[in-house]
């Protein structure tokens, strides 16, 4: 019961965050060589207070999404010197891989198997000139609206029901680019596993529907403490956290000031108050791999579990 309704709530909170985005906050680019065309199409999206940025040609496009990639829809013309929309839209999938981009070809009415060809070049939809305005605002309110369900459904894939943490396949993935970024920047790398000391006496004692509170009050302390790194739910009772940049001294002063934060909280149930800690295992590499740096932590972990709990090894 309890677990359904936590996820009924994130799905909501969810649905309401996408639908708080109005259109001044959508970018779109519109590419045509045109000048006159443009403005059309300018003035049609600004009427709905889109946010439009404008190019040339291709290459002009290409330039502008890598300097502004929140770019969240291209309406590109077919026919432009330089580079063709085709080739533009080619470019696109193959350059940016980005699913949270859609496309919309336009074509002119007398070439009507360019349409279809643009889908085949990787668009998402297109419209033939000219068009009523009508249809332009159903194209680009669907297309819009498919890409937030998409990045919907992904967000959700990569997130745990319960905390609304990052998962523990999301971590895995997500931690070959910090460490990427990290490594080619020289910078230290330190690693924590986190375990919560005798959650099983917590949920044998207190219920499991109170256990399941106190790992989300977990999940929200770890949110402020660790905002500025990558970290996930990845077990049960089991963090993991990548600090990018912070050496072992300063890594553990970070998983202390946590764990001291976490064992001050009060936790309820009716009448009944108690305390929870955990224990970690940090290391610090300059260069290496998560699954190595994760069996050191692990070990780490097991000495601090046996040297009392509620302690940080390094
Ligand atoms: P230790 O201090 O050695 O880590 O002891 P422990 O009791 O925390 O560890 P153990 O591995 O024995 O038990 C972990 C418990 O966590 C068992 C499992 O039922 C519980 N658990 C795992 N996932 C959830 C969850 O989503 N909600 C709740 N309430 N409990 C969970
Ligand atoms: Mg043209
Ligand atoms: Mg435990
Ligand atoms: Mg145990
Ligand atoms: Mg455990």
């Amino acid at each position: 019961y309890v677990v359904k309704e936590s996820r009924h709530a994130y799905h909501y909170a969810m649905k309401l965050a996408s639908r708080l985005r109005t259109n001044d906050q959508i970018k779109v680019l519109v590419v045509d060589d045109s000048a006159m065309s443009r403005k059309h199409i300018r003035n049609l999206l600004e009427r709905q207070l889109y946010n439009v940025i404008e190019a040339e040609d291709g290459l002009d496009a290409i330039e502008q999404i890598s300097i502004q990639p929140d770019i969240r829809l291209i309406i590109t013309d077919f026919e432009m010197p330089n580079m063709d929309g085709f080739k533009l839209v080619n470019e696109i999938r193959t350059k940016f891989d980005k699913r949270g981009l859609a496309i919309i070809g336009l074509s002119s009415q007398e070439s009507g198997i360019l349409s279809a060809q643009f889908i085949k070049h990787g668009a998402n939809d297109f419209l033939n000139k000219p068009f009523y305005p009508e249809e332009f605002y159903c194209r680009i309110t669907q297309n819009l609206e498919a890409i937030e369900l998409i990045e919907e459904i992904e967000d959700a894939a990569n997130r745990d029901y319960l905390t609304g943490l990052y998962n523990r396949r999301a971590f895995f993935e997500f931690s070959k680019t910090v460490l990427r970024e990290a490594w080619a920047h020289q910078l230290p790398v330190s690693f924590s596993l986190i375990d919560l000391d005798n959650f099983k006496y917590i949920n044998d004692h207190y219920g499991h529907a109170v256990g399941d509170e106190v790992l989300k009050r977990f999940a929200t302390l770890m949110q402020r403490y660790c905002e500025k790194f990558l970290f996930a739910r990845v077990g049960g009772e089991e963090f993991a956290l990548i600090m990018s940049g912070l050496d072992t001294t300063k890594a553990l002063a970070l998983v202390n000031g946590l764990r001291q934060a976490f064992v001050e909280q009060t936790m309820e149930c009716g009448a009944t108050t108690f305390n929870v800690s955990f224990s970690g295992g940090v290391v610090t590499e300059s260069n290496g791999n998560l699954d190595a740096m994760y069996n050191k932590a692990d070990e780490l972990l097991y000495r601090a579990k046996e040297a009392g709990r509620n302690m940080v090894l390094a």
